[in-house]
Order: structure tokens, then C-alpha cells, then sequence
């Protein structure tokens, strides 16, 4: 016997839409809370992607978490969400507690650490990650392990020369990288056209000899599709690979930016209407993978969720004085 409002079992497919799409709405309250955290006076600094989750959430479930290497950039709340951080921990780095799994403090909001998921440290230097995720790559190689490193930046990055040179040494070497440009029109306040003469980031994987596909960054399943893809390719041997992510920041740059010096309220709504959280909800909806009582419960529970989580981690413990200059200088024992 059918029962009416009982939930029905879930294919394989649904469940990872399911999963999917609660890290989307997840990554967004908890990126808006972090917002409003600074605006309270609460939050020295936040930078944030919202608008970004399908590109970050789509991606991050194509990988093989804790075997692939991950190397993101300040923006990607939705890959570490994906991942399994829990928005305490990131929570604990906005504040700079001493529980801050990343740097205990020390490094800005968002510069990313997490050794057991191989999420490799950062620094606020543009591009400066992409050499590191070819390195990476090379010895990945070199010891024959099945591994893929997968690297996240913005196409402000490939003005930079560590973009060309990662880029041209992955290739030369097939390694398997995926190089994972997540475009939102804007590097701060320079816009694409002022930053670069084609249209395409991928049109830049020729010049290299590798493929190079963009997609529609606010599609989360042609994102998930595309990362699968370029993943197996590399774990085959077959190569690194480029992908363009066409999104849009629906928020300032960081909570330093005023973004009304250099793009108009008009140009936000058009990217409004496409945000990519609104879309996935509609297709769940229409495909029935989703109740709407079961999305109203699940947004009710992400913003448990996240209140508990920033009430804990504003309560945590600051860290010592003393430990600013740790991992700094050489240090006795190690
Ligand atoms: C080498 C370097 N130049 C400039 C900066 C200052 N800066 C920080 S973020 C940023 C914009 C980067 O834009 P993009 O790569 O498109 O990423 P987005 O922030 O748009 O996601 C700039 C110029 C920096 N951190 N490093
Ligand atoms: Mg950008």
C-alpha cells in the first residue's frame, strides 16, 4: 500500500541531487550569516561566493574526497561545505579562534587548510595556488598513485603568470590537474573585457594543447557532469584539463567592497533571476526528488544549524598571544 505523505525510498541519483543541493543552501545562509557577522561588527573580514554554489557544490561531489587533492581559493565556502567542514570550524576561522582547523587563527577568513581531506593551504596571492596543484600533480604522478588534484581560482588569476606557467608545465607533463576557473565577470572591479582579449577562459587551453570546456556555472548537474568527466580523464592518464564556470558574485566582493562603483543594480537582478540555488529548487520540485514541506524543513534546520554553530564558535576560545609566531621561525623540536 502507497501511503500518502510518507517519504518514498530515493534513487541513487536523487540522493546525490538531495545531497547536493543541501550543501548549496547551506554554503548560501551560512555565507550570508558570515556577512552580517561583519556588518554587526562581529567579523573583522568576510569573502564569500554566493551565487557561486552550483559551480563549488557541483564540482567538489566529483571528487574522490580524501584520496584528490583539493587547493581552493578564498571564494569557495561551497567546496568545503561539499566536502563535509562543518560551519563551526569555518565559523571558528571568521573569528580567528584558536579551534580554527585552518591556521588557528592566524590567517585571514577562508585561506583554506584541512590535511585529512588533502585541502592544501593558500595564500592571498592570486594564482599562486595553481603552480602548487602542478607540483602536486607531478609527484601524484611520479609515485603512480591514482590521484587528481583539483585547483579553484577566479579569471582574474589568468592574468597572472603562475596561471601560463602551471598550466603549460601540466600540460608538457600530462598531469592529472584539473584546473577549475570559477568566472564571475569581475576581478573586484575589473570587469573580463579590461583583463583579457577572448572571450572564453577555456579558449586559453589551446595555447597549450589540452581542452578547455566552459559551462553554465549556475547549473549544478552540467557542472557535477563536466567535473566527473575531466576527473576520470585525468585519474586515466589522459592529461590536464580546464574548465570554465560562467557565474556571477551576487554579493561584494568581500564585505571591504563597495560594489556599486562598478556595476549597476540592473546587471545584479539579470543575475538574480538566475540564481542557482532558485533553479536547482525548481527542477527538484518539478522532478519530485524534493516535497516542498521537505525544502521548507530543510531550510528551517540549516538555519538551526548555522545559529548554533555561530553561537559556539563566537564563544570559543581566542588563542594565546604567544602562538601568533608559530610555524613562523623554526621551533625546537619541530
Ligand atoms: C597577485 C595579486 N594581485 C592582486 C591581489 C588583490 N586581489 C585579491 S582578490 C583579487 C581579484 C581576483 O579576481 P578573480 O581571480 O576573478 O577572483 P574572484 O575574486 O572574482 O572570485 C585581487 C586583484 C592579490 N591578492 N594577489
Ligand atoms: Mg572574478
Amino acid at each position: 500500500m502507497v501511503r500518502v505523505n510518507e517519504p518514498r525510498p530515493r534513487t541513487a541519483p536523487e540522493k546525490l541531487h538531495r545531497a547536493m543541493y543541501r550543501d548549496m543552501l547551506l554554503s548560501r545562509e551560512l555565507s550570508d550569516r558570515m556577512f552580517a557577522l561583519n556588518r554587526q561588527g562581529r567579523a573583522a573580514f568576510a569573502v564569500t561566493g554566493q551565487g557561486h554554489e552550483a559551480a563549488q557544490v557541483g564540482s567538489a561531489h566529483a571528487l574522490r574526497r580524501g584520496t584528490d587533492w583539493v587547493l581552493p581559493y578564498y571564494r569557495d565556502v561551497g567546496v568545503l561545505v561539499a566536502l563535509g567542514m562543518t560551519p563551526r570550524d569555518i565559523l571558528l576561522g571568521l573569528f580567528a579562534k584558536a579551534g580554527d582547523p585552518a591556521s588557528g587563527g592566524r590567517q585571514m577568513p577562508c585561506h583554506w587548510s584541512w590535511p585529512e581531506m588533502r585541502v592544501v593551504t593558500r595564500s592571498s596571492v592570486i594564482a599562486a595556488n595553481l603552480p602548487h596543484a602542478a607540483g602536486i600533480a607531478y609527484a601524484s604522478k611520479l609515485r603512480g598513485l591514482k590521484e587528481v588534484s583539483v585547483v579553484y581560482f577566479g579569471e582574474g588569476a589568468t592574468s597572472e603568470g603562475d596561471f601560463h606557467e602551471a598550466v603549460n608545465f601540466a600540460a608538457i607533463h600530462k598531469l592529472p590537474v584539473v584546473f577549475f576557473c570559477e568566472n564571475n565577470g569581475y576581478a573586484i572591479s575589473e570587469s573580463s573585457e579590461k583583463q583579457m582579449s577572448v572571450l572564453h577562459v577555456a579558449d586559453r587551453a589551446k595555447g597549450y594543447g589540452i581542452t578547455g570546456s566552459t559551462v553554465d556555472g549556475n547549473d549544478v548537474l552540467a557542472v557535477h557532469q563536466l567535473s566527473r568527466w575531466s576527473i576520470d580523464e585525468c585519474r586515466r592518464g589522459r592529461g590536464p584539463k580546464l574548465i570554465e564556470a560562467k557565474t556571477y558574485r551576487l554579493v561584494p566582493h568581500t564585505s571591504s567592497d563597495d560594489d556599486r562603483r562598478y556595476r549597476t543594480r540592473a546587471e545584479l537582478d539579470e543575475w538574480i533571476k538566475r540564481d542557482p540555488i532558485d533553479r536547482f529548487r525548481a527542477r527538484l520540485l518539478d522532478e519530485g526528488t524534493m516535497t516542498p514541506d521537505e525544502d521548507a524543513a530543510l531550510r528551517e534546520q540549516i538555519k538551526r544549524q548555522v545559529a548554533e554553530a555561530v553561537e559556539s564558535a563566537e564563544r570559543a576560545p581566542e588563542p594565546a598571544p604567544e602562538d601568533a609566531l608559530r610555524h613562523v621561525f623554526a621551533e625546537d623540536g619541530g
